[in-house]
């Protein structure tokens, strides 16, 4: 198939013509700008609250897929697959999130013989798994966390955690995120904990399938950024400092790290390398490692995906990401070994959500009445928003990114500064005097971060949620409705620009 649409010419694999993108949001925007300096057609799909969302206006072509609901519109395969057809695109960027992870939709794209831009389904499933992913990493050589290679039953239990030492932590099998994760700090804790652990795998997963790992207390979270072409050609591009994380989600990432010197950088990256050559891995990859507080790194789980943070990489290493990923699918070999690749500068990227930080993080959808996004020099802003455009309460509420570059690390938080100063969104809550208060916090400013950094930070400032999910939906839900209303009330007129810098002095306040 491939080799019939494919040619090469002056060596160089033939390009897509039409490219659908299966998501929404920002990173639709931003596979559709890689097209577009590409030559390649983009075709959108959207659910039907999506109708209005800006990477709709901006594709040639958009089909709607169905209802607000991801499981019957950009989580259905089959409705993905068809508009595809139907539009004639040869072949499908995932994005993050929704399909771009499921094995069987790569395989199903691959049947219909629509090119994945990703890995191959083979890769995908043998990184999906925990211990086998860790089983794999021990056989390229690449140092993982001690613990079992395989699932524990619970009359091995003591023994094994014994040997590992406490404290440890369960993880499920078939998991990731930190689903079905739990800490152990000693023995006469462990067999609820395996019981409650492995239930909650087997709900979540459909397999309670649960092993042992030593915890790492306060980890940094740094991950290496691969690209594999189908030739056999494996680069390394550096690391992501992503530390800064709330419940798992991630908030800042950063590149470099300012715990990972020439030395570190480069056996992560050797290893990372190893990791994607011992899964065949091809296109886009990253491998996450934690790292402990002697700056020993341990591998924890590879990201099968173009991932929410790449624009960090891109700064440091004046690549296209993107562009790259549709050139390895079309055939092309990498345009560079490792030794072209020359990292500069320091870049940050700040996730701009939909969310009221004053209040637990709550879902903040509703109507953007006003917007003055940042600019000048070391500024880029990937966004899925403009004025005018009601969020909607559907979905992942990221709304945009926000992405310094400067020389080094503090004339990255310089422009990070004047960049939050001149950033304005009316009508909804953001999660901007969040990241007011990040660039003013002295540890931050130090580079002292670790994965527990941000729930400190937080509760120093009396802003640890303590909320449970449900109530977090159903406020949620409620709020949205008040915001509906009030939009329709909302004016929206010139004069608003500098906003930003108006209400900063209130803002900050409010978190202080
Ligand atoms: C760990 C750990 C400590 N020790 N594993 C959380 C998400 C999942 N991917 C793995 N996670 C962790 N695994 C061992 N053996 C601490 C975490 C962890 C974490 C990791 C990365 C980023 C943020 C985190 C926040 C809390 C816990």
């Amino acid at each position: 198939m491939e080799g019939v649409l494919f040619v090469r010419v002056n060596g160089t694999a033939k390009m897509f013509k039409k490219v659908l993108i299966a998501n929404r949001g920002e990173i639709a925007v931003r596979v559709i700008r890689a097209c577009r300096d590409l030559g390649i057609s983009p075709v959108a799909v959207y659910s039907e609250v999506d109708r209005t969302a800006l990477h709709v206006l901006m594709a040639d072509q958009a089909y709607c897929i169905g209802p607000a609901a991801a499981t019957e519109s950009y989580l259905n395969m089959e409705k993905v697959l068809d508009a595809a057809r139907k539009s004639g695109a040869e072949a499908i960027h995932p994005g993050y999130g929704f399909l771009s992870e499921n094995a069987q939709f790569a395989g199903a794209c691959a049947d219909a013989g629509i090119k994945f831009i990703g890995p191959s389904a083979a890769a995908m499933q043998k990184m999906g798994f925990k211990t086998t992913a860790r089983e794999q990493m021990q056989r390229a050589a690449v140092p993982i966390v001690p613990g079992t290679l395989r699932g524990i039953t619970p009359e091995q239990a003591a023994s094994e955690a014994a040997r590992i030492g406490y404290p440890v932590m369960l993880k499920a099998a078939a998991g990731g995120g930190g689903k079905g994760m739990r800490l152990v700090e000693r023995e006469q804790d462990l067999q609820s904990a395996l019981a409650t652990a492995s239930s909650e795998a087997k709900r979540a997963f459909g397999n309670g399938e649960v092993y042992l790992e030593k915890a790492i207390i306060n980890p940094r979270h740094i991950e290496i950024q691969v690209l594999a072409d189908e030739h056999g050609n494996v680069v390394s591009l550096g690391e992501r400092d992503c530390s800064i994380q709330r419940r798992h989600q991630k908030v800042v990432e950063e590149s470099p790290s300012t715990v990972v010197n020439d030395d570190m950088r480069h056996r992560m990256g050797d290893a990372a390398v190893r990791v994607a050559k011992a899964a065949e891995y091809t296109n886009a990859g990253t491998i996450e490692f934690l790292v402990d507080e002697q700056r020993n790194f341990y591998f924890l789980e590879m990201n099968t995906r173009l991932q929410v943070e790449h624009p960090v990489t891109e700064a440091v290493t004046g690549l296209d990401l993107v562009q790259l990923q549709l050139q390895i699918a079309a055939g092309d070999r990498l345009p560079f070994r490792q030794e072209d690749i020359a990292l500069g500068g320091h870049a940050i990227e700040c996730r701009i959500y939909a969310e009221d930080t004053e209040n637990n993080f709550l879902p903040s959808p509703g109507k953007i009445s006003n917007l003055s996004v940042p600019e000048g020099p070391g500024i880029r802003h990937d966004s899925g928003m403009y004025q005018g455009w009601t969020v909607p309460l559907d979905y992942d509420p990221l709304l945009a990114k926000l992405i310094v570059f400067g020389g080094d690390r503090k004339q990255s938080i310089d422009r990070l500064r004047r960049a939050l100063d001149e950033y304005y969104v009316g009508g909804i809550k953001t999660n901007l005097p969040l990241f007011r208060r990040i660039v003013q916090d002295k540890n931050f400013v130090a580079g002292d971060v670790d994965t527990g950094y941000l729930g400190r930070m937080l509760a120093e400032h009396g802003l640890r949620s303590s909320t449970d999910n449900h109530q977090i939906a159903m406020l949620a839900a409620a709020l949205f409705q008040l915001q509906t209303e009030q939009s329709h009330k909302e004016v929206v007129g010139p004069g608003d620009y500098g906003k930003g810098r108006w209400k900063r002095a209130s803002r900050t306040e409010a978190l202080s």
